[in-house]
């Protein structure tokens, strides 16, 4: 009967943060553009690898925007599949599997739901095949209006490398596709050329290799150089084709791309040991957003707020115009000036403004080194309880009782 959400929809509402009155609907009737980065993490980000800058393009580009840079991913075993669900539903994703395999029969609040209701035409972009990571169906459940995928896109053996077609093209060809669709869109697009193992043609590669035991993390700087590119390339295309001033532009790193077998490399390129609390900051990712008309040449902000992908949903459906004061979330506007600086992982660890909780350790973000355990403490519970409240959403599919008459009675 969903009393279980009754306990889970009170401790939710209590929490709510109110949107920031200078944002919302700021962008209302504007496309919106996400774009999923594959495997970009922070660190690479305003930094180098033999003196040639690694992200040349998005260096600039986050000069008019919004950049977030204590943005966390949240994924875990279903990495870019988690992200889509985590900026969709702003629920956590599960503990082990992927809940794009195991519980796409669920009942869900999507966020392309939501703009679909609003007059949106809602879709995802991603030359890969339909079914890989059951995306067909679950996108179903999202409520996507159309799934681009491999069949949608021309793909060669010439515009093809590693995992499939190359980010060039995949994104010269989304605008073509771009350009059919009825306005205003939502659409996510997936990249891929940046996937492990982290394989170029020679053409593509525009900075050196790093130098370093792990080739992987060689490897990595180039195909992120490669992606840079790419997104350089999909900008001017927007820009060419009428496109760019009608569209907010999200872009996010879907999760880690250097796992922590790579550490002594790694350690090597920052100059630093790779401690727990240096893995858990390695986990940031970038978060850019760019409001055409907002945040144009000259009024790019960064934005220093612990927040991670759960917020996704409420910051850009505010930023639309759409409400979400009685939605069962997990996140909060990153814009509002109430957003609290804490962000949690799929494992437990979590950050907040001064402290790391990792590895059953605190850390000081100051000193980087262990403190006292009660430092962590009043966080603890907050974390245990949304990771708790958001299982139990997702394996009793809870969410089919929210609009259900019932249900309604015994919750408001
Ligand atoms: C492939 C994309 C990448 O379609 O999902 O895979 P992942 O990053 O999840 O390994
Ligand atoms: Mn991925």
């Amino acid at each position: 009967d969903g009393s279980e959400l009754v306990e889970i929809d009170n401790n939710i509402s209590a929490n709510f943060v109110k949107p920031s009155k200078k944002m919302f609907g700021k962008a209302e009737g504007k496309n919106l553009i996400v774009i999923s980065l594959e495997s970009l993490q922070s660190f690479v980000i305003n930094n180098e690898v033999y003196g040639e800058e690694v992200t040349p393009f998005l260096n600039d580009f986050i000069k008019e925007s919004f950049y977030f840079d204590e943005f966390y991913h949240q994924t875990g075993q279903g990495k870019t599949s988690d992200s889509e669900f985590l900026l969709e539903n702003s629920l956590y994703p599960l503990n082990r599997g992927a809940v794009f395999f195991t519980h796409s029969g669920n009942k869900f609040d999507a966020m392309a739901e939501k703009l679909g209701k609003k007059g949106y035409f809602t879709s995802t972009m991603h030359a890969n095949n339909k079914s890989f990571w059951n995306r067909d169906i679950m996108y179903e459940a999202l409520g996507y209006d159309y799934f681009y995928s491999a069949t949608d896109y021309d793909i060669t053996p010439e515009n093809s490398v590693g995992w499939g077609m190359k980010d060039i093209p995949f994104f010269e060809q989304s605008v073509d596709l771009m350009k059919t669709m009825q306005q205003p869109f939502y659409t996510k697009m997936i990249t891929l050329t940046n996937h492990h193992p982290f394989k170029l043609d020679d053409e593509d590669k525009l900075i050196e290799e790093y130098d370093s035991k792990s080739g992987t993390l060689n490897r990595y700087f180039t195909t992120v150089r490669y992606m840079d590119e790419a997104v350089k390339h999909f900008i001017q295309k927007l820009k060419d084709e009428g496109l760019y001033e009608n569209s907010i532009i999200v872009m996010y790193g879907d999760h880690y791309g250097i796992s922590e077998n790579h550490n002594e490399a790694m350690a090597q390129y920052l100059g630093k040991e790779v401690t727990p609390f240096v893995s858990a900051q390695l986990q940031r990712v970038p978060l850019i957003i760019h409001i055409p008309g907002v945040t144009n040449k000259g009024k790019g902000k960064t934005i220093s707020k612990v927040s991670g992908q759960i917020d996704l949903k409420p910051t850009l459906l505010h930023l639309l115009g759409v409400n979400t004061k009685n939605n069962i979330q997990f996140g909060e506007d990153m814009f509002s000036s109430d957003h609290r600086d804490f962000v949690v992982f799929r494992d437990g660890s979590f950050v907040t403004r001064n402290y790391v909780y990792t590895a059953n350790t605190c850390y000081s973000k100051e000193t980087e080194e262990p403190v006292d355990d009660s430092y962590c403490e009043p966080f603890k519970e907050k974390a245990r309880t949304e990771l708790d409240y958001s299982d139990k959403i997702i394996y009793g599919d809870l969410l089919r009782f929210y609009d259900n008459e019932d249900y309604q009675k015994i919750g408001k």
